[in-house]
């Protein structure tokens, strides 16, 4: 299999959202499948157009939460109180719009965060949005950190601790960077430093393919290496930058780079998995965690909003 590097693909600048594909040009209909939303059936400029903040996030109960908690802080409640899911007609992914906000759920891993960003950016490109900031939020494993931190990330690694994204295209393997956006990340940690009892802190992020044998955990249904070897990889990780790990931010980073969105990963730890692997704090504790990224979102929003 041959190994290539598109040094020619280029981020794109100007504000608009870009789609990098030649063949979307030709077509007369877009249907964008998981998202049930298609360019004939749904006027997606005036639906969309407004949109200057993407927050994408694995389940999509904790998206519909960040939406309503969005609709508090920006005093959109109204008479029609409540928040509707704008993707009914799929149980694949949820999508909630709150004045320029949009909350978006993705799924676990990169499969499923891939196909709902390719629908979500060509959503955005045939709105016409300009200037979209995007930011993932999201639960995490922390290494070397208290559990409860927030973790700004910088990079974006593979599990080689490399900053890049591989994907199998045709039978070849692309390699895209996983660069973010450092104003942006530097602009987040800024706004954490204004939130009282707020830990955070800015670290690279490394994205795997599963949550046990890929990350190390000795509670699989399958494990074929020892605690020492476990302690050994986690150690070089953290010796590397790491400081978190999850399963979704390269190939997030990658194509937002690339299509002109600049984005964001904020990702709360769970636990810290130089002490374990099993996440074993409370429902209450849990609950409160995952509220941590949705608060330090709402802060930047509003400060960008110029509300604070
Ligand atoms: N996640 C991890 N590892 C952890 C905790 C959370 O990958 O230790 C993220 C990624 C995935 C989901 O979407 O949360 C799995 O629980």
């Amino acid at each position: 299999n041959q190994h290539i590097n598109i040094g020619k693909e280029k981020p794109s600048r100007n504000g608009f959202v870009y789609v990098k594909n030649p063949h979307l040009d030709l077509m007369e209909e877009d249907i964008l499948y998981h998202l049930d939303l298609g360019t004939k059936t749904h006027n997606l400029p005036a639906m969309f157009g407004d949109i200057k903040f993407v927050c994408v996030g694995g389940s999509p109960n904790r998206m519909k939460a960040f939406a309503e908690f969005m609709q508090k802080e920006l005093g959109h409640e109204g008479e029609d109180n409540d928040v509707k899911d704008i993707c009914p007609g799929t149980d694949r992914y949820s999508m909630y719009k709150v004045g320029p906000v949009l909350s978006i759920s993705h799924g676990m891993g990169i499969p499923s965060i891939s196909i709902m960003l390719h629908e979500l950016i060509k959503l955005l490109h045939h709105a016409k949005c300009c200037d979209v900031t995007i930011i993932r939020i999201g639960t995490s494993g922390g290494l070397g950190v208290e559990p409860g931190s927030v973790v700004i990330t910088d990079v974006a690694v593979d599990s080689f601790f490399k900053p890049q994204f591989e994907q199998v295209i045709l039978d070849r393997v692309v390699t895209r960077s996983t660069e973010l956006d450092q104003d942006l990340a530097s602009e987040l940690l800024e706004c954490s430093r204004g939130i009282k009892d707020f830990p955070a802190l800015m670290g690279h992020t490394m994205c795997t393919y599963d949550f046990y044998e890929g990350q190390g955990r000795l509670d699989g249904a399958l494990c074929c290496f020892s605690n020492e070897k476990k302690l050994e990889y986690l150690k070089r990780a953290y010796n590397a930058g790491v400081r978190n790990i999850e399963m979704e931010s390269t190939v997030f980073a990658a194509m937002c780079r690339l299509c002109g969105l600049k984005a964001a990963v904020v990702c709360v730890t769970l636990l810290n998995r130089l002490e374990g692997d099993q996440i074993k704090a409370s429902h209450e504790v849990l609950a409160e965690y995952q509220r941590r990224p949705q608060q330090l979102i709402a802060t930047l929003i509003k400060k960008r909003l110029e509300l604070i």
